[in-house]
């Protein structure tokens, strides 16, 4: 298939709705891994489990896979809502977010339809998502989040997942800015969990103690996505 047909065919299988390949997945490039920065606090390990296995992905050839065509979203004018059952809801901006203690890692993420070519290690950077969650206080009947996004997607999580100390409202990967493709300016980062929890271009928390499921977990996916060991 040539290079044309094989985006047509993407496009037509993007608009089928089904979670579709749109980049490249083959790099011969790899650079090596970087030490981690010490001026961040870096989590690498988190219980017994490392979540990334070899060198970073070229962002060339980091895989894409979204329901829809790519919002463009703003610095500017960005806000992340938090509401439910809080006691504060919150309106944070890029800046709040960027004011906030951050934490680097490495990572591996990973597409559950195809976890051997839909991958890419990342380093990235972002706020623990529990520090947020604590600025707005969350309620002790609440049990989950439900989490949407520009595009129209959402995806759910379990308050434990959602208080580990590197689920990450993330702002930078490798050292840049989020690419628009992959969710600038804020997307979630789940470590060991499915790419579906890994939500781009948020823009909504919503703590519930409702069974909220989310875009792929309402087809059938695991609402607990933890990936094999
Ligand atoms: N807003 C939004 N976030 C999303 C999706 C989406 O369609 N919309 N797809 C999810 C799926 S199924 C995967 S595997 C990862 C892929 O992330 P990437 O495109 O940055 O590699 O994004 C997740 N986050
Ligand atoms: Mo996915």
């Amino acid at each position: 298939m040539g290079l044309s047909s094989r985006r047509r065919f993407l496009k037509a299988v993007l608009a089928a709705g089904a979670a579709a390949v749109t980049a490249g997945v083959v790099g011969p490039a790899l650079r090596e891994q970087p030490p981690p920065s010490s001026h961040i606090s870096a989590v690498q390990e988190y219980g017994n489990s490392t979540t990334t296995a070899g060198p970073l992905t070229p962002i060339s050839s980091w895989y894409v896979v979204q329901i829809g065509p790519t919002p463009s979203l703003q610095a500017q004018g960005y806000r992340l809502a938090v509401e439910g059952l809080v006691e504060r809801e919150l309106q944070l901006t890029l800046k709040d977010l960027l004011s906030m203690p951050a934490v680097e890692l490495y990572d591996t993420i990973q597409c559950v339809s195809d976890s051997y070519f839909l991958r890419a290690n990342v380093k990235w950077r972002g706020v623990p998502l529990k520090h947020v969650l604590d600025m707005a206080a969350v309620r002790p009947e609440a049990s989950k989040l439900a989490l949407y996004a520009a595009d129209g997607y959402s995806t759910d999580l379990p308050l434990s997942k959602a208080y580990e100390p590197d689920t990450l409202l993330a702002y930078m990967a490798d050292d840049e800015p989020l690419a628009a493709s992959h969710g600038y300016p804020v997307r979630l980062v789940a470590p060991r969990w499915w790419g579906y929890k890994y939500i781009k271009w948020i823009v909504k928390i919503v703590v519930t103690n409702s069974n909220y499921l989310g875009y792929w977990e309402s087809l059938g996916y695991p609402d607990a996505a933890r990936k094999a060991p």
